[in-house]
């Protein structure tokens, strides 16, 4: 009988895997927030990003898909810069990833954490191959490509050398900025607190969750770690939340039930830009 021959078909290259250390960082990195930034110089020059914000290396197969989460609102003009500076870093270390902007609807407290579950649920929803998760305020860019936005076998702290702060860690414990979870260490912490409203403690909150589960934290060369923030003032219905004191007292009764796994909100919009997803929701307000 006449066996069928195997039809050529296209060729698919197998890329090789992306290398530890991606060729072409070029270190220390001149930032600045002077200039104005229109969204339509920052899409001309980063036209190899897709749309939602998504982007594969073309020369290699990276380990890791990562999910970059920004708790957002009433922050357009950060934005831009923020755009403007990480995608080029981001492509130039040589990631997969994808840029997802959790905007929270209404006026009502602000809610930073809980914004931050909601994007790591939401971001799965996009792609369920997202395993790291790096969660990043607006203002924050990064002065040297060599601090790689990925996740290993520890929580990672990027945002350790800030200008605001002298480019020092301002406290042992300090895990604000910038860090990065694998999925598998996000959920062996129960996420994050959707419980912190306004302004401080979240980010103490989940250092404790992770000291508390047995992790340390991992942190890049403080010569690398540094970063500018974009200067600006406490935004309105951000207010310091005066029960941080006490709620970070108390991480250990909590992280049990408030967390990931109890996260109740209302996605009212998905949008996919071309330089990020934009996804709106409804997370309530302060009991
Ligand atoms: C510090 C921490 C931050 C967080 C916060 C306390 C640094 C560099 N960062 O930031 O990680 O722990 O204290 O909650 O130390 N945001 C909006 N719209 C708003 C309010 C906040 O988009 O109306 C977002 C935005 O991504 C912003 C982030 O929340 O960067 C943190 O708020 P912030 O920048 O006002 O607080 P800051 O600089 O004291
Ligand atoms: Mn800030």
């Amino acid at each position: 009988p006449e066996v069928p021959s195997a039809r050529p078909g296209p060729t698919v290259p197998v890329l090789p895997p992306c290398p530890d250390s991606p060729p072409g960082l070029v270190g220390r990195l001149l930032i600045e927030f002077t200039s104005p930034m229109p969204l339509e110089r920052v899409q001309r020059e980063n036209p190899g990003v897709l749309m939602g914000g998504r982007y594969t290396p073309p020369d290699c197969t990276p380990a890791q898909t990562v999910a970059v989460i920004i708790p957002f609102r009433h922050r357009e003009h950060h934005l831009r810069y923020w755009l403007h500076y990480l995608h080029p870093i981001l492509r130039r270390q040589r990631l997969r990833y994808g840029v997802y902007v959790i905007n929270q609807h209404g006026e009502d407290t602000f809610n930073r954490a809980k914004l931050l579950n909601v994007g790591f649920l939401e971001a799965l929803k996009e792609d369920a191959t997202y395993d790291c998760f790096i969660f990043s305020d607006v203002d924050l860019v990064p002065m040297d490509d060599r601090n790689l936005y990925r996740c290993g076998d520890q929580p990672r702290h990027f945002a350790i050398a800030m200008d605001k702060f002298g480019f020092r860690l301002p406290y042992a414990g300090y895990f604000g900025g910038v860090s990065g979870l694998s999925k598998a260490q996000f959920l062996r912490i129960n996420g994050f607190p959707n419980e912190y409203w306004g302004w401080g403690g979240e980010d103490d909150d989940i250092f404790n969750r992770i000291s508390l589960t047995g992790m340390k934290i991992s942190r890049p060369d403080i010569r690398i770690g540094r970063y500018r923030m974009i200067k600006h003032d406490r935004d309105k219905h951000n207010e310091p939340n005066p029960q941080r004191f006490t709620k970070i007292q108390n991480t250990k009764l909590t992280m049990k039930r408030d967390g990931i796994g109890s996260v109740r909100y209302q996605v009212l919009e998905v949008s996919r830009q071309p330089l990020f997803t934009n996804i709106t929701v409804d997370i309530g307000r302060p009991p």
